[in-house]
This record gives C-alpha cells, sequence and structure tokens, in this order.
C-alpha cells in the first residue's frame, strides 16, 4: 500500500528551517518537518498537525507546491507519495522532540550530504516557486536513486492533486520510471 505524507519547509528570510530526525523513517537525515496522514485527515491538516507534533509551532499560511513520488524497487504502485509545502509564517518558538531536533540553516548552506538523495533534485524548485511533481525510482533498500523524473505543475494541475491523490497515479510520468 502507498504511504500519504507531508512535508512542510519553513523559510523565514534567507533561512530555512529543518529537522534532525530522531527517529523512525530517515533517522539521523535532516528533513523538512512531516509525517504520515491520518485517516479522515486532509492534506493541509496533517501538515499542519505534523509540524506542531514535530516542532511545536503552528506554521501558517501554507502553500502546496509539489508532489514526491517514491518506489523502492520496481512495483505497481509508489511506496510514498508525500505532498510538500512552503509557509513563510507561523507563531511559537521551535522545540525538540522525541522525534526531531529543529535547526535554521542559511539557505546557501542546506545540508544536502546529511540528507535524502532526492532533495538536491527539488528543494531548489520549492525555493525558487516552481510547482513540480518528481518520481525516484530507489534500489530496494531505499539508498541510492537509480533514476528520477522531475516536470513542472500549473497551478490547476496542483489544486486537482491535493484533492485526489488517486489522480498522480495516472500521470504518464509515472510509466516512464519503471
Ligand atoms: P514519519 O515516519 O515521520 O514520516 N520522506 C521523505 N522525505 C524526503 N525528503 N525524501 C524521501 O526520500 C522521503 N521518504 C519519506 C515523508 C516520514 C517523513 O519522511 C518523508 C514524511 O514527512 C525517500 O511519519
Amino acid at each position: 500500500m502507498t504511504i500519504l505524507a507531508t512535508l512542510t519547509h519553513i523559510i523565514v528570510d534567507d533561512k530555512i528551517l529543518l529537522i534532525h530526525k530522531k527517529r523512525g523513517f530517515g533517522r539521523g537525515f535532516y528533513n523538512g518537518p512531516g509525517g504520515k496522514i491520518e485517516c479522515g485527515e486532509n492534506v493541509y491538516e496533517a501538515a499542519v498537525r505534523e509540524v506542531e507534533e514535530e516542532i511545536g509551532i503552528v506554521v501558517k499560511d501554507i502553500k502546496p507546491i509539489g508532489v514526491l513520488i517514491f518506489f523502492f524497487g520496481k512495483k505497481e504502485i509508489p511506496d510514498w507519495i508525500v505532498y510538500v509545502f512552503k509557509s513563510n509564517f507561523f507563531e511559537g518558538e521551535p522545540v525538540s522532540s522525541e522525534e526531531a531536533e529543529p535547526t535554521w540553516f542559511n539557505i546557501s548552506k542546506i545540508p544536502y550530504d546529511q540528507m535524502w538523495g532526492d532533495d538536491r533534485v527539488w528543494l531548489p524548485l520549492l525555493l525558487n516557486d516552481v510547482n513540480f511533481m518528481s518520481v525516484f525510482l530507489f534500489d530496494q533498500d531505499a539508498k541510492n536513486i537509480v533514476r528520477w523524473i522531475a516536470r513542472s505543475l500549473s497551478p490547476e494541475e496542483i489544486d486537482v492533486i491535493f484533492k485526489n491523490y488517486k489522480k498522480i497515479l495516472e500521470d504518464p510520468i509515472l510509466k516512464l520510471i519503471l
């Protein structure tokens, strides 16, 4: 089954707020705060909840920016679909939790060598306000990227995909990666 999740990148002036993941999938990496969408939630609600659970702040005015699709080995349906948001506003002060340690980085010093390999591809698009979808075929144990493909999305496409994840599974780009 495909896991649906969110990632939210908070950017204030020339700084980006990342978490150092203390446990779970991607432990040891820096990433945006985020996590699995729960039953009955929409993607926006899930994104706000996950940021608050992980680092104690209430993120405001989140903008949908892109979608990531991950296959760990070739298979019919993706392992993860991750909805990516961007925000420039929040309330509260970022604090550590059992799951995450928040850290600000200058956007010219993003620690890509301590992040998932796919981030080098799409984080620059997010920073430049380009709406995107990006599909990654990793090897079976999620270590190396075998190949990837990305394209920009129109605001209309973003709207459709953020309302119904099944739409993304119909995109012909998925056939190119497998
Ligand atoms: P929890 O275990 O915290 O959800 N995630 C990825 N993020 C990046 N940048 N690259 C990947 O490449 C990822 N695979 C999953 C989605 C895990 C969090 O990790 C993200 C979730 O925000 C494979 O519930």
